[in-house]
């Protein structure tokens, strides 16, 4: 189970309960901290998030008008953006970059990445090979910088650091900024903080980053603190977010060891990598990619549909209402993982996916239906039926037939949504 998973289910089981007392919080509790020592959180890190979330649940109380389940959800949020650490937003000016790490931690890749990411935004970019160590090291930092369309700098076979970032500097002047890619180990030894050293005495870097693998889980804070010490680090990017179930263990680690975490690489491509950002990080996981941009597409999807909120509670679905809730349902496709969140159950993803074809296909199908038919969705089990309603409508059977089982699914998930029909403004009062 990833930490999101853990999370979104706890927090689900939690605006389930009938009643939030001191068990419902402490069991609430356990959950939570069997999702983040799962994701490899230090167990002391775990307690301590825990613990206060027990006290500010037990004593404080929440502020008027708010439900206790949506200010306890409001404080899980607010202690995991502070457990996973700050945003960080890029200077888009010139710069020097030095990039140091372990064997696989994704460095060479980085490097690719973050020339892209400011070449993107206008400011030319130099990678600089001086990983000497590895033998393949310079084809696969030029094989990345071809392929992002950026200036590359290496010398073949060249043992010396220090000279080759001299030579890169000398050759490429006018580039604004300069990547300055190291040689790994597969441990920080006293070889390499003297390597290092020498190669940032020459290049004089404004940023000195560590990279490290997510993966790592926990142990990112100990290599951060080790290379802080040797070389005094601007901060750390962790890379494969996307594959590691330790991210959350990483990032955690990270923050306890006062690194400052610039950005997150999610995936091989070279456009997979962002500044960091724990607030979205964490709605993410909690399946909230973005908690105003929602409350904002709930609001303008029920403008949109010209439905009131009532109409989100229908106790009735028929082909008249299906329509109405199809259009709303694609208009708050993002709003999917949310509604997990609040007991809701999942939205079939068909559902959610509407295009504009087929909600208009839809549109002429029900408007070839008798009044009859359109309140009563059984009549349409009639095979006769569906042929008139398909040849009134210029369609075919098989598109009649892909109505009626999108209605159905439909339904399921009203029958499901009737235990909580008020779960937009659930929904609201939560996010304010
Ligand atoms: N999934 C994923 N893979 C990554 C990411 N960053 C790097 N990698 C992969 O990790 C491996 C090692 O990367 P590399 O840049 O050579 O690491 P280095 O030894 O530190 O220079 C390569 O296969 C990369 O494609 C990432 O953010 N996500
Ligand atoms: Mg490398």
């Amino acid at each position: 189970m990833d930490l999101g998973e853990g999370l979104r289910q706890a927090m689900a089981r939690l605006q389930r309960a009938t009643i939030i007392d001191a068990k419902t919080i402490r069991e609430f509790n356990k959950e939570l901290q069997k999702a983040l020592l799962s994701s490899d959180v230090e167990v002391k890190l775990v307690f301590n998030f825990t613990k206060e979330i027990e006290e500010k649940a037990l004593k404080s109380r929440p502020p008027q008008g708010v439900a206790p389940r949506d200010y306890i959800t409001n404080l899980v949020y607010d202690g995991l953006v502070e457990l996973m650490g700050k945003t960080y937003a890029p200077e888009l000016k010139p710069k020097r970059i030095l990039l140091m790490g372990l064997y696989g931690s994704g460095k060479t890749t980085t490097a690719a990445k973050l020339a892209k990411y400011y070449q993107d935004r206008g400011l030319s970019a130099l990678l600089v090979c001086c990983d000497v160590t590895r033998p393949a090291a310079y084809e696969q930092l030029e094989t990345l910088a071809r392929q992002a369309n950026i200036t590359f700098f290496g010398m073949k076979g060249e043992k010396d650091a220090t000279k080759v970032i001299r030579k890169a500097m000398e050759a490429h002047k006018d580039r604004k900024i300069i990547i300055c890619d190291t040689s790994g180990r597969n441990a920080l030894d006293t070889d390499l903080i003297t390597e290092l050293k020498s190669v940032a005495g020459e290049f004089n870097p404004d940023e000195k980053i560590l990279v490290i693998s997510a993966d790592t889980g926990q142990v990112a804070g100990t290599q951060a603190t080790e290379f802080d010490r040797a070389v005094k680090l601007s901060g750390v990017i962790v890379t494969k977010m996307d594959g590691s179930g330790k991210g959350g263990g990483a990032l955690s680690a990270a923050n306890a060891a006062h690194a400052n975490i610039m950005y997150i690489g999610t995936g091989e491509r070279l456009g997979n990598i962002e500044p960091y950002d724990s607030g979205k990080f964490i709605g993410r996981l909690l399946g909230m990619p973005d908690l105003m941009l929602l409350v904002d597409t709930v609001q303008q999807a029920i403008r949109d549909a010209g439905v009131k909120e009532e109409d989100l509670e229908v106790n009735e679905l028929n082909f008249e209402t299906f329509y109405t809730q199809l259009k709303t349902m694609g208009k708050m496709g993002s709003l999917k993982g949310m509604l997990g969140m609040i007991g809701a159950p999942d939205v079939p993803k068909e559902l959610v996916d509407q295009n504009e074809d087929k909600l208009n296909k839809y549109k002429v199908i029900i408007g070839s239906m008798t009044k009859e038919e359109r309140k009563n969705e059984r009549l349409m089990h009639d095979p006769d039926r569906i042929l008139r309603v398909a040849k009134g409508s210029g369609t075919s059977e098989k598109d009649v037939h892909q109505l009626l089982s999108d209605f159905n699914k439909m339904h399921k998930t009203f029958n499901m949504l009737k235990n909580d029909r008020n779960f937009i403004k659930k929904f609201s009062k939560f996010m304010k």
